[in-house]
């Protein structure tokens, strides 16, 4: 089949799964979705870090050692931020700082969220669409033993020290999903849900009504790669945050998340494999970019071998 595929993809580690998928696939067959739940204003700018890290990552500019920003970047401004009092928990990267200064510019012309990153993308030779999962605000927020947290703030502020009790989509009921988005799903040859936290940076995306229901009426097989190694996660809380949520750190637990909107689980060599899903197992860990593309290639021929369930 000539391949259209749609990911689904937070930060970091769906990053680099898109990039394997980007550097395997024609152009034209490949379009990302992407969370925004992460994003919020700071220093009265707008963050978007996963699409952020997206555009890096696809334009060879990103920090990968880091997980975030760009590689060689400077901090002059936060230098000077600081020396003014100015809160330094969360850095802003000089060279970052272009994305949030003209993300902002755009905003107050009237173009939304999709048009900026789109421009920003062209503008980088990103040949890939890469959709945020909707242009209007959806906040992912924690309860917590420290009450109610942002997610930047739990994340960043915090590294996720407190107990999560719930995760919550401030905005996520009344968000449309932004233009394209159904239409990808709808044309969509398979779809792969990237190995990014389910709870905090696939979740958000599932929250938004009608991209939920563009996914559950689609004709085509979905899979997801697990984000679990060795019932850890490769970088980030996913296995504190289920444990806090008393979830088993297992795939089976991932499988049983993901529901009925999954055909098939591709998962770590040697890790469990439920048992009622059509499975695969691969190295799933991305150091390099032929690991990129082996995982990739892995969730593709998953993606052909098993049916819409
Ligand atoms: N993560 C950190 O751990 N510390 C930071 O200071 C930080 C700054 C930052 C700035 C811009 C950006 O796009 C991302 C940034 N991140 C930082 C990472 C960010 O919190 C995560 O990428 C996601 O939100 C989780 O996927």
């Amino acid at each position: 089949m000539n391949d259209n595929i749609v990911v689904l993809t937070g930060g970091v580690g769906g990053a680099k799964l898109v990039d394997g998928l980007y550097r395997i696939l024609p152009t034209g067959s490949l379009t990302a979705i992407v969370n925004t739940g992460d994003d919020f204003r700071h220093f009265g700018l707008p963050i978007s870090p996963d699409l952020d890290t997206l555009l890096y990552t696809l334009s060879g500019k990103a920090n990968v050692a880091q997980g975030w920003g760009r590689e060689g970047e400077s901090w002059t401004f936060m230098d000077a931020a600081r020396s003014l009092g100015a809160e330094d928990w969360f850095n802003l990267g000089d060279g970052d700082l272009a994305l949030h200064i003209l993300r902002r510019a755009a905003f107050e012309n009237g173009d939304t969220l999709s048009v900026v990153t789109s421009r920003f993308a062209a503008q980088w030779g990103v040949s890939l669409p890469i959709l945020p999962m909707s242009d209007d605000a959806v906040e992912t927020w924690v309860d917590s033993d420290e009450g109610p947290l942002s997610f930047q703030r739990y994340f960043v502020g915090r590294q996720c020290a407190p107990q999560v009790s719930a995760i919550r989509f401030r905005g996520a009921k009344q968000a449309k999903p932004a233009p394209g988005v159904v239409e990808a799903i709808e044309a969509a040859s398979a779809i792969i849900i990237a190995p990014s936290n389910p709870w905090l940076s696939i979740d958000p995306i599932l929250a938004i009504p009608q991209l939920r229901e563009a996914l559950t009426l689609r004709k085509v097989p979905l899979v997801a790669v697990s984000p679990l190694i060795e019932g850890k996660a490769v970088k980030g809380p996913t296995r504190k945050l289920m444990d806090e949520l008393g979830i088993h750190p297992s795939n089976a637990s991932i499988a049983e998340h993901y529901g009925d909107l999954l055909d098939g689980l591709l998962t770590h060599i040697g890790d469990d494999t439920p048992s009622y899903i059509y499975g695969a197992q691969t190295n799933t860990l991305m150091l390099t970019h032929e690991d990129r593309i082996r995982v990739a290639r892995s969730s593709l021929e998953l993606a052909r071998k098993c049916k819409r369930g």
